[in-house]
Protein backbone atom coordinates (compact mmCIF):
# COMPACT_ATOMS: atom_id res chain seq x y z
CA UNK A 1 0.00 0.00 0.00
CA UNK A 2 1.28 3.90 -0.51
CA UNK A 3 -0.29 7.28 -0.17
CA UNK A 4 -2.08 8.93 -2.52
CA UNK A 5 -0.02 11.95 -2.85
CA UNK A 6 -3.12 13.98 -3.41
CA UNK A 7 -5.98 13.20 -1.07
CA UNK A 8 -3.41 11.04 1.52
CA UNK A 9 -5.58 7.97 1.61
CA UNK A 10 -4.01 5.00 1.02
CA UNK A 11 -4.47 3.15 -2.56
CA UNK A 12 -2.71 0.45 -3.39
CA UNK A 13 -0.27 0.49 -6.11
CA UNK A 14 -0.96 -1.90 -8.88
CA UNK A 15 0.19 -2.95 -12.39
CA UNK A 16 -0.10 -6.06 -14.03
CA UNK A 17 -1.22 -8.19 -11.10
CA UNK A 18 1.21 -6.52 -8.91
CA UNK A 19 0.66 -4.97 -5.54
CA UNK A 20 3.84 -2.70 -5.10
CA UNK A 21 4.44 -1.92 -1.25
CA UNK A 22 7.07 0.99 -2.27
CA UNK A 23 6.03 4.31 -1.03
CA UNK A 24 5.87 7.09 -3.85
CA UNK A 25 6.80 9.75 -2.17
CA UNK A 26 9.81 11.79 -4.37
CA UNK A 27 7.25 12.64 -6.96
CA UNK A 28 4.75 14.21 -4.61
CA UNK A 29 6.72 17.76 -4.39
CA UNK A 30 7.62 18.64 -7.74
CA UNK A 31 9.08 21.84 -8.30
CA UNK A 32 8.16 24.08 -10.95
CA UNK A 33 11.54 23.19 -12.85
CA UNK A 34 11.10 19.53 -12.32
CA UNK A 35 7.77 19.32 -13.53
CA UNK A 36 8.46 21.59 -16.60
CA UNK A 37 11.53 19.27 -17.38
CA UNK A 38 8.55 16.50 -16.78
CA UNK A 39 6.81 18.07 -19.50
CA UNK A 40 9.56 18.67 -22.07
CA UNK A 41 10.75 15.11 -21.97
CA UNK A 42 6.94 14.12 -21.89
CA UNK A 43 6.31 16.49 -25.31
CA UNK A 44 9.51 15.06 -26.96
CA UNK A 45 8.37 11.32 -25.87
CA UNK A 46 5.02 11.28 -27.67
CA UNK A 47 6.52 12.55 -30.95
CA UNK A 48 9.55 10.02 -30.63
CA UNK A 49 9.34 7.20 -33.27
CA UNK A 50 12.22 4.58 -32.20
CA UNK A 51 13.36 4.86 -28.86
CA UNK A 52 16.08 2.55 -26.95
CA UNK A 53 16.82 1.88 -23.63
CA UNK A 54 20.55 0.89 -22.01
CA UNK A 55 19.73 -0.36 -18.49
CA UNK A 56 22.35 -1.27 -15.69
CA UNK A 57 21.95 -2.58 -12.41
CA UNK A 58 19.99 0.68 -10.70
CA UNK A 59 17.11 -0.36 -12.42
CA UNK A 60 16.73 -3.42 -10.25
CA UNK A 61 18.14 -1.71 -6.97
CA UNK A 62 14.78 -1.34 -5.58
CA UNK A 63 14.28 -4.57 -6.18
CA UNK A 64 16.75 -5.20 -3.56
CA UNK A 65 19.89 -6.24 -5.65
CA UNK A 66 23.13 -4.80 -5.12
CA UNK A 67 24.74 -2.61 -7.51
CA UNK A 68 28.55 -2.77 -8.92
CA UNK A 69 29.79 0.04 -8.32
CA UNK A 70 29.80 2.85 -5.00
CA UNK A 71 27.99 1.66 -2.03
CA UNK A 72 27.03 -1.90 -2.30
CA UNK A 73 29.56 -2.99 -4.79
CA UNK A 74 31.56 -4.88 -2.12
CA UNK A 75 31.00 -8.95 -1.64
CA UNK A 76 32.86 -9.90 1.38
CA UNK A 77 35.38 -7.41 1.09
CA UNK A 78 35.69 -8.36 -2.46
CA UNK A 79 35.30 -5.84 -5.52
CA UNK A 80 32.45 -7.08 -7.21
CA UNK A 81 34.40 -5.98 -10.53
CA UNK A 82 37.29 -8.20 -9.30
CA UNK A 83 35.43 -11.43 -9.41
CA UNK A 84 33.92 -10.91 -12.60
CA UNK A 85 37.23 -11.83 -14.64
CA UNK A 86 37.90 -15.03 -16.58
CA UNK A 87 41.53 -14.39 -14.28
CA UNK A 88 39.55 -14.44 -10.90
CA UNK A 89 37.65 -17.98 -11.94
CA UNK A 90 40.47 -19.61 -12.86
CA UNK A 91 42.52 -18.32 -9.84
CA UNK A 92 39.43 -19.44 -7.50
CA UNK A 93 36.34 -20.75 -8.49
CA UNK A 94 35.18 -21.61 -5.50
CA UNK A 95 35.12 -17.94 -4.69
CA UNK A 96 33.77 -16.68 -7.75
CA UNK A 97 31.00 -19.89 -8.04
CA UNK A 98 29.41 -18.46 -4.49
CA UNK A 99 29.73 -14.67 -5.68
CA UNK A 100 27.29 -15.80 -8.59
CA UNK A 101 25.35 -18.71 -6.53
CA UNK A 102 24.68 -16.06 -3.89
CA UNK A 103 23.51 -13.99 -6.59
CA UNK A 104 21.41 -16.46 -8.11
CA UNK A 105 19.69 -16.88 -5.08
CA UNK A 106 19.11 -13.32 -4.24
CA UNK A 107 17.83 -12.68 -8.21
CA UNK A 108 15.36 -15.48 -7.79
CA UNK A 109 14.16 -14.21 -4.84
CA UNK A 110 13.50 -10.92 -5.75
CA UNK A 111 10.72 -9.50 -7.87
CA UNK A 112 10.72 -7.28 -10.59
CA UNK A 113 9.85 -3.51 -10.09
CA UNK A 114 7.45 -0.62 -11.52
CA UNK A 115 10.54 0.33 -13.86
CA UNK A 116 10.68 -3.46 -14.96
CA UNK A 117 6.83 -3.38 -15.90
CA UNK A 118 7.38 0.22 -17.40
CA UNK A 119 9.27 -0.85 -20.18
CA UNK A 120 7.88 -4.33 -20.63
CA UNK A 121 4.95 -1.86 -21.47
CA UNK A 122 6.31 0.51 -23.43
CA UNK A 123 7.80 -2.54 -25.93
CA UNK A 124 3.97 -3.82 -26.22
CA UNK A 125 3.20 -0.17 -26.81
CA UNK A 126 6.04 0.79 -29.14
CA UNK A 127 7.31 -2.06 -32.14
CA UNK A 128 10.23 0.35 -32.51
CA UNK A 129 11.02 0.23 -28.76
CA UNK A 130 14.72 -1.71 -28.24
CA UNK A 131 16.03 -2.30 -24.68
CA UNK A 132 19.83 -3.28 -24.29
CA UNK A 133 20.51 -4.57 -20.82
CA UNK A 134 23.38 -4.57 -19.16
CA UNK A 135 21.99 -7.05 -15.95
CA UNK A 136 22.35 -10.54 -16.26
CA UNK A 137 19.29 -11.17 -13.15
CA UNK A 138 16.22 -11.64 -15.22
CA UNK A 139 13.71 -9.26 -13.82
CA UNK A 140 13.03 -7.80 -17.25
CA UNK A 141 12.22 -10.68 -18.64
CA UNK A 142 9.92 -11.83 -15.76
CA UNK A 143 8.14 -8.27 -15.81
CA UNK A 144 7.18 -10.32 -19.05
CA UNK A 145 9.53 -7.64 -21.64
CA UNK A 146 9.11 -8.67 -24.75
CA UNK A 147 11.75 -10.87 -25.63
CA UNK A 148 12.49 -9.70 -29.64
CA UNK A 149 12.55 -6.22 -27.77
CA UNK A 150 15.09 -7.10 -24.98
CA UNK A 151 19.08 -7.99 -25.57
CA UNK A 152 20.70 -9.43 -22.78
CA UNK A 153 24.74 -7.73 -23.54
CA UNK A 154 26.34 -9.60 -20.33
CA UNK A 155 24.31 -12.97 -20.40
CA UNK A 156 22.48 -14.44 -17.21
CA UNK A 157 22.73 -15.06 -14.28
CA UNK A 158 21.09 -18.14 -15.37
CA UNK A 159 23.21 -19.56 -18.12
CA UNK A 160 25.76 -22.16 -17.57
CA UNK A 161 28.49 -22.92 -20.04
CA UNK A 162 31.33 -25.63 -19.52
CA UNK A 163 35.37 -24.20 -19.47
CA UNK A 164 36.67 -26.83 -21.21
CA UNK A 165 38.04 -25.42 -24.66
CA UNK A 166 36.65 -28.94 -26.03
CA UNK A 167 33.17 -28.85 -24.82
CA UNK A 168 29.88 -26.38 -26.10
CA UNK A 169 27.69 -27.11 -23.57
CA UNK A 170 25.67 -24.43 -22.94
CA UNK A 171 21.77 -24.13 -20.83
CA UNK A 172 19.92 -21.02 -20.76
CA UNK A 173 17.22 -20.61 -18.08
CA UNK A 174 18.41 -22.73 -15.41
CA UNK A 175 16.59 -21.69 -12.70
CA UNK A 176 17.68 -24.55 -9.69
CA UNK A 177 19.22 -23.26 -6.90
CA UNK A 178 22.01 -24.84 -4.94
CA UNK A 179 23.59 -25.81 -7.98
CA UNK A 180 25.26 -28.48 -5.78
CA UNK A 181 24.63 -29.37 -2.24
CA UNK A 182 27.93 -27.83 -1.46
CA UNK A 183 26.97 -24.15 -2.95
CA UNK A 184 24.07 -24.60 -0.33
CA UNK A 185 26.30 -22.46 2.29
CA UNK A 186 26.22 -19.49 -0.77
CA UNK A 187 22.60 -18.71 -0.61
CA UNK A 188 22.92 -15.11 1.26
CA UNK A 189 25.23 -12.04 -0.01
CA UNK A 190 26.46 -11.71 3.33
CA UNK A 191 27.02 -15.54 3.90
CA UNK A 192 30.49 -16.55 5.72
CA UNK A 193 33.17 -17.66 2.67
CA UNK A 194 34.08 -21.26 3.53
CA UNK A 195 36.52 -22.91 0.28
CA UNK A 196 34.99 -25.59 -1.66
CA UNK A 197 36.79 -27.96 -3.30
CA UNK A 198 35.97 -28.54 -7.10
CA UNK A 199 34.18 -31.63 -6.82
CA UNK A 200 31.42 -29.91 -5.01
CA UNK A 201 31.37 -27.14 -7.99
CA UNK A 202 29.13 -27.56 -10.77
CA UNK A 203 30.64 -30.14 -13.58
CA UNK A 204 29.64 -30.33 -17.19
CA UNK A 205 26.69 -32.82 -17.88
CA UNK A 206 27.96 -33.47 -21.11
CA UNK A 207 31.81 -33.95 -20.87
CA UNK A 208 31.73 -34.84 -17.73
CA UNK A 209 34.87 -33.33 -17.34
CA UNK A 210 35.26 -29.59 -17.24
CA UNK A 211 34.06 -27.21 -14.32
CA UNK A 212 30.64 -25.04 -15.52
CA UNK A 213 30.75 -21.52 -15.01
CA UNK A 214 27.92 -18.90 -14.97
CA UNK A 215 27.21 -17.77 -18.76
CA UNK A 216 27.62 -13.96 -18.26
CA UNK A 217 30.32 -11.52 -19.91
CA UNK A 218 33.32 -10.82 -18.24
CA UNK A 219 36.14 -8.22 -18.08
CA UNK A 220 38.41 -8.63 -21.62
CA UNK A 221 35.41 -11.56 -23.10
CA UNK A 222 33.41 -10.34 -26.27
CA UNK A 223 29.76 -9.47 -25.89
CA UNK A 224 27.62 -12.36 -27.91
CA UNK A 225 28.05 -11.46 -31.38
CA UNK A 226 24.09 -12.04 -32.31
CA UNK A 227 23.52 -9.33 -29.51
CA UNK A 228 26.12 -7.32 -30.58
CA UNK A 229 24.71 -7.55 -34.39
CA UNK A 230 20.90 -6.95 -33.09
CA UNK A 231 21.49 -3.86 -31.72
CA UNK A 232 23.93 -2.86 -34.40
CA UNK A 233 20.75 -3.74 -37.00
CA UNK A 234 18.92 -1.41 -34.92
CA UNK A 235 20.66 1.62 -34.57
CA UNK A 236 21.64 1.30 -38.54
CA UNK A 237 17.76 0.72 -39.72
CA UNK A 238 17.03 4.67 -38.98
CA UNK A 239 17.71 7.14 -36.72
CA UNK A 240 16.95 6.39 -32.58
CA UNK A 241 14.89 9.91 -31.78
CA UNK A 242 15.75 9.01 -28.13
CA UNK A 243 17.63 7.01 -25.53
CA UNK A 244 16.96 6.45 -22.14
CA UNK A 245 19.40 5.63 -19.85
CA UNK A 246 18.14 3.78 -16.90
CA UNK A 247 20.25 2.97 -13.60
CA UNK A 248 23.79 2.12 -15.31
CA UNK A 249 27.25 4.38 -14.47
CA UNK A 250 27.98 4.22 -18.11
CA UNK A 251 31.42 3.23 -17.57
CA UNK A 252 31.65 -0.06 -19.12
CA UNK A 253 32.20 -0.53 -22.63
CA UNK A 254 31.17 -1.54 -25.34
CA UNK A 255 27.54 -0.96 -23.52
CA UNK A 256 28.07 2.72 -22.87
CA UNK A 257 29.23 3.83 -26.39
CA UNK A 258 25.42 3.20 -27.74
CA UNK A 259 24.60 6.56 -25.68
CA UNK A 260 27.28 8.87 -28.09
CA UNK A 261 26.02 6.49 -31.17
CA UNK A 262 22.58 7.74 -30.74
CA UNK A 263 23.29 11.13 -29.60
CA UNK A 264 25.91 11.31 -33.11
CA UNK A 265 22.95 10.28 -35.26
CA UNK A 266 20.86 13.19 -33.84
CA UNK A 267 19.15 11.69 -30.85
CA UNK A 268 18.52 12.44 -27.58
CA UNK A 269 19.43 11.86 -24.00
CA UNK A 270 17.20 11.04 -21.30
CA UNK A 271 19.07 9.72 -17.80
CA UNK A 272 17.34 7.92 -15.22
CA UNK A 273 19.67 7.76 -12.04
CA UNK A 274 19.48 8.27 -8.47
CA UNK A 275 22.85 9.68 -8.63
CA UNK A 276 22.90 12.66 -11.38
CA UNK A 277 26.72 13.85 -11.65
CA UNK A 278 26.24 18.21 -12.01
CA UNK A 279 28.23 17.87 -15.15
CA UNK A 280 25.34 15.37 -16.44
CA UNK A 281 22.39 18.36 -15.76
CA UNK A 282 21.41 20.48 -18.44
CA UNK A 283 22.32 23.72 -17.22
CA UNK A 284 20.68 26.06 -20.09
CA UNK A 285 17.09 24.79 -19.12
CA UNK A 286 15.00 28.03 -17.47
CA UNK A 287 12.82 27.25 -14.77
CA UNK A 288 9.64 27.83 -16.46
CA UNK A 289 10.35 26.50 -19.37
CA UNK A 290 7.20 26.35 -21.90
CA UNK A 291 6.67 22.42 -23.28
CA UNK A 292 6.97 23.88 -26.43
CA UNK A 293 10.49 24.49 -26.40
CA UNK A 294 11.45 20.97 -25.96
CA UNK A 295 12.81 21.14 -29.53
CA UNK A 296 16.15 22.55 -27.88
CA UNK A 297 17.01 20.29 -25.33
CA UNK A 298 19.00 17.24 -25.82
CA UNK A 299 18.70 15.95 -22.51
CA UNK A 300 16.79 15.27 -19.62
CA UNK A 301 17.81 13.89 -16.25
CA UNK A 302 15.67 12.35 -13.77
CA UNK A 303 17.25 12.48 -10.48
CA UNK A 304 15.72 9.51 -8.07
CA UNK A 305 14.53 6.24 -7.77
CA UNK A 306 14.32 4.52 -11.41
CA UNK A 307 11.40 2.68 -10.16
CA UNK A 308 9.82 5.61 -9.73
CA UNK A 309 10.66 7.96 -12.54
CA UNK A 310 10.49 5.88 -15.20
CA UNK A 311 6.74 4.89 -14.90
CA UNK A 312 6.04 8.27 -14.53
CA UNK A 313 8.01 9.97 -17.32
CA UNK A 314 6.72 6.48 -19.15
CA UNK A 315 3.04 7.94 -18.82
CA UNK A 316 1.68 9.12 -21.93
CA UNK A 317 2.37 6.28 -24.15
CA UNK A 318 1.85 3.18 -21.46
CA UNK A 319 -1.13 5.01 -19.46
CA UNK A 320 -1.54 6.48 -16.04
CA UNK A 321 -3.82 4.88 -14.10
CA UNK A 322 -2.29 1.62 -13.50
CA UNK A 323 1.12 3.41 -12.54
CA UNK A 324 -0.02 6.49 -9.79
CA UNK A 325 -2.41 8.63 -8.89
CA UNK A 326 -2.70 12.18 -7.02
CA UNK A 327 0.93 12.62 -9.18
CA UNK A 328 -0.63 12.13 -12.62
CA UNK A 329 -4.10 14.36 -11.78
CA UNK A 330 -1.52 17.15 -10.91
CA UNK A 331 0.81 16.57 -13.99
CA UNK A 332 -2.49 17.30 -16.31
CA UNK A 333 -2.32 21.08 -15.63
CA UNK A 334 1.10 20.77 -16.98
CA UNK A 335 0.26 20.04 -20.44
C1 LIG B 1 20.35 3.90 -9.49
C2 LIG B 1 19.64 3.38 -8.39
C3 LIG B 1 18.24 3.53 -8.41
C4 LIG B 1 21.74 2.98 -8.09
N1 LIG B 1 17.65 4.14 -9.44
N2 LIG B 1 19.74 4.52 -10.48
C5 LIG B 1 36.75 1.18 -24.37
C6 LIG B 1 37.41 2.02 -23.50
C7 LIG B 1 37.97 1.52 -22.31
C8 LIG B 1 37.86 0.18 -21.98
C9 LIG B 1 37.20 -0.64 -22.84
C10 LIG B 1 36.66 -0.15 -24.01
N3 LIG B 1 36.06 -1.17 -24.65
C11 LIG B 1 36.19 -2.29 -23.90
C12 LIG B 1 36.89 -2.00 -22.79
C13 LIG B 1 37.27 -2.95 -21.72
C14 LIG B 1 36.14 -3.27 -20.77
C15 LIG B 1 35.65 -2.00 -20.12
O1 LIG B 1 34.61 -1.45 -20.45
N4 LIG B 1 36.36 -1.52 -19.13
C16 LIG B 1 35.93 -0.33 -18.41
C17 LIG B 1 35.86 -0.65 -16.92
C18 LIG B 1 36.86 0.80 -18.73
N5 LIG B 1 35.05 -3.96 -21.47
C19 LIG B 1 35.08 -5.27 -21.63
O2 LIG B 1 36.00 -5.94 -21.25
C20 LIG B 1 33.90 -5.87 -22.38
N6 LIG B 1 34.41 -6.73 -23.41
C21 LIG B 1 34.99 -6.28 -24.49
O3 LIG B 1 35.04 -5.12 -24.76
O4 LIG B 1 35.48 -7.27 -25.28
C22 LIG B 1 36.24 -6.92 -26.44
C23 LIG B 1 36.57 -8.22 -27.13
C24 LIG B 1 36.27 -8.34 -28.48
C25 LIG B 1 36.60 -9.53 -29.14
C26 LIG B 1 37.20 -10.57 -28.45
C27 LIG B 1 37.48 -10.44 -27.10
C28 LIG B 1 37.17 -9.26 -26.44
C29 LIG B 1 33.08 -6.78 -21.47
C30 LIG B 1 32.40 -6.03 -20.38
C31 LIG B 1 31.65 -7.02 -19.49
C32 LIG B 1 31.10 -6.36 -18.23
N7 LIG B 1 30.68 -7.38 -17.37
C33 LIG B 1 30.05 -7.02 -16.08
C34 LIG B 1 29.87 -8.31 -15.25
C35 LIG B 1 28.73 -9.14 -15.80
C36 LIG B 1 28.52 -10.36 -14.98
C37 LIG B 1 28.05 -10.04 -13.59
O5 LIG B 1 26.96 -9.46 -13.42
O6 LIG B 1 28.77 -10.37 -12.65
O7 LIG B 1 28.81 -6.38 -16.31
S1 LIG B 1 30.97 -5.79 -15.19
C38 LIG B 1 29.57 -4.95 -14.54
O8 LIG B 1 29.52 -3.60 -15.06
C39 LIG B 1 28.36 -5.70 -15.11
C40 LIG B 1 27.44 -4.56 -15.46
O9 LIG B 1 26.50 -4.98 -16.42
C41 LIG B 1 28.39 -3.50 -15.95
C42 LIG B 1 27.83 -2.13 -15.90
O10 LIG B 1 27.55 -1.74 -14.58
P1 LIG B 1 26.22 -0.92 -14.28
O11 LIG B 1 25.05 -1.75 -14.59
O12 LIG B 1 26.31 0.39 -14.90
O13 LIG B 1 26.28 -0.85 -12.67
P2 LIG B 1 27.07 0.19 -11.76
O14 LIG B 1 27.08 -0.36 -10.40
O15 LIG B 1 28.34 0.61 -12.36
O16 LIG B 1 26.13 1.49 -11.79
C43 LIG B 1 24.84 1.48 -11.19
C44 LIG B 1 24.24 2.85 -11.43
O17 LIG B 1 22.91 2.85 -10.95
C45 LIG B 1 24.97 3.99 -10.72
O18 LIG B 1 25.15 5.06 -11.63
C46 LIG B 1 24.03 4.38 -9.58
O19 LIG B 1 24.10 5.76 -9.26
C47 LIG B 1 22.70 4.02 -10.18
N8 LIG B 1 21.63 3.68 -9.21
N9 LIG B 1 20.52 2.86 -7.48
C48 LIG B 1 18.40 4.67 -10.41
N10 LIG B 1 17.46 3.08 -7.35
Amino acid sequence: MTVDPVSRSAVPYQFDNHVFPTPSTQLETLTPSAAANLATFQAYLRSSKRILALVGAGLSASSGLPTFRGAGGLWRNHDAMELATPEAFSNDPSLVWQFYSARRAAALRAMPNKAHYALAELAKRMPEFLTLTQNVDGLSTRANHLPNQLLHLHGSLFSLKCTSFYCDFQEDNHFTHPLTPELAIASEISAPYTHIPQSGLPHCPKCHTGLLRPGVVWFGEALPWRVVKAADDFISAGKVDLILVIGTSGTVYPAAGYVDRIRMQGGKVAVFNIDIDDSESEDDFPEMESERSYANRTKWTFEGDAAEWVPVALEPIIGRSRFRRGVAERDSTLV
